[in-house]
């Protein structure tokens, strides 16, 4: 039966559909995402796979490898046409993986504490306070591939963190469109794992195709139970949608376009499953006419800018360029 009411939603937001804003904060409104997944694992935990087995990078060696071009090769950019999203390996180094893990552990263990158990925890705009953060979220390199994909100077949309706590459920099944309040398609997010990912951990993963929205035509999204995660799986595997879930390697980095249909397994290891994700946009994109409940915190990305108008306040500098 169709639950009615979800304890996570707050209290301004049980009334009404979609179109009113969060009145949550950012980490509320992850515990609620959450519970929009269906899940049937409950496999006892096994080990993860440790963080990788190098020597942290310096601060400066970060900022450097940070700073490199990254080469798109064409094959990939077609990939990312054809498939709305590429997984690209040796974006980061294991040295720099090392210390972005370090470093979020000390991010994550500030703002949320260590009674975290099952739970995601999130945190965003961290490059306006932290130089580690920051080095990521303006990376050229970065910025650079969003350009290359999207074939546009790219503006920051936000950073973020992603930690899923050993015995965490899924993610549920969306496109980044419906949550973004952009009127563009052209956007995308660089997932950065702070680990090697191997499938137990839950790995993004994504369904292969340059836009599969008409598959899902006449879905409305459940702001309360597992109805609409559940729809989109079942018309996916009723038209052969192919899902690419595979593991990642230490400095592999995935890129996935607004239109990209995207989950995550469980995290069924003793490890929490974590990633930095930064969105980029187009530049020139507007605010949509109007932004949802599932837009989360979106002010505190786009400070002053309002529906309708111009995505360019002060902090969504342009981060990447076609031709720097
Ligand atoms: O990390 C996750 O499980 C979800 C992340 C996601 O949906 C995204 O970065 O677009």
């Amino acid at each position: 039966m169709a639950l009615t009411e979800n304890p996570l939603l707050p209290a301004a937001n049980r009334d009404g559909g979609l179109e009113q804003e969060w009145a949550g904060n950012d980490q509320q409104w992850w515990d609620w995402y959450v519970t929009l997944a269906a899940n049937t694992a409950t496999t006892p935990l096994v080990d993860g796979p440790g963080l990788p087995d190098a020597a942290p990078a310096t601060d400066d060696e970060l900022s450097a490898l940070l700073a490199e071009p990254y080469a798109v090769e064409p094959a990939a950019l077609q990939r990312f046409r054809a498939e709305s999203f590429v997984k690209l390996p040796g974006v980061l180094t294991p040295g720099v993986v090392r210390r972005l893990a370090e470093r979020l552990e000390e991010l994550l263990v500030a703002e949320h504490g260590t009674d975290t158990a099952g739970r995601f925890t999130a945190l965003e705009q961290m490059w306006l306070g932290d130089d580690v953060m920051r080095a990521v979220a303006l990376s050229p390199r970065l910025g650079g591939i969003a350009a290359a994909l999207l074939e546009a100077d790219v503006r920051i949309y936000h950073d973020n963190a992603l930690s899923k706590e050993p015995g965490c459920g899924r993610t549920p099944w969306h496109h980044d469109a419906e949550h973004f309040p952009l009127a563009t398609l052209a956007a995308v997010t660089a997932w950065m794992p702070v680990s090697a990912i191997p499938r137990e951990m839950g790995p993004l993963s994504f369904a292969r195709g340059a836009d599969l929205r008409p598959l899902l035509d006449g879905l409305s999204f459940d702001r309360v139970g597992t109805s609409y995660d559940e729809a989109v799986s079942a018309r996916f595997a009723a038209a052969a949608v192919e899902v690419q879930d595979g593991p990642y390697a230490v400095g592999e980095v995935s890129f996935h376009s607004a239109a990209c249909f995207h989950t995550a397994g469980r995290n069924g290891t003793t490890q929490p499953r974590r990633a930095l994700a930064t969105t980029y946009f187009a530049d020139g994109a507007r605010v949509v006419d109007a932004p949802t409940l599932i837009s989360g915190t979106w002010q505190e990305f786009l400070p002053g800018a309002v529906p309708g108008g111009p995505a360019a306040t002060t902090l969504n500098p342009v981060v990447g360029q076609l031709s720097p």
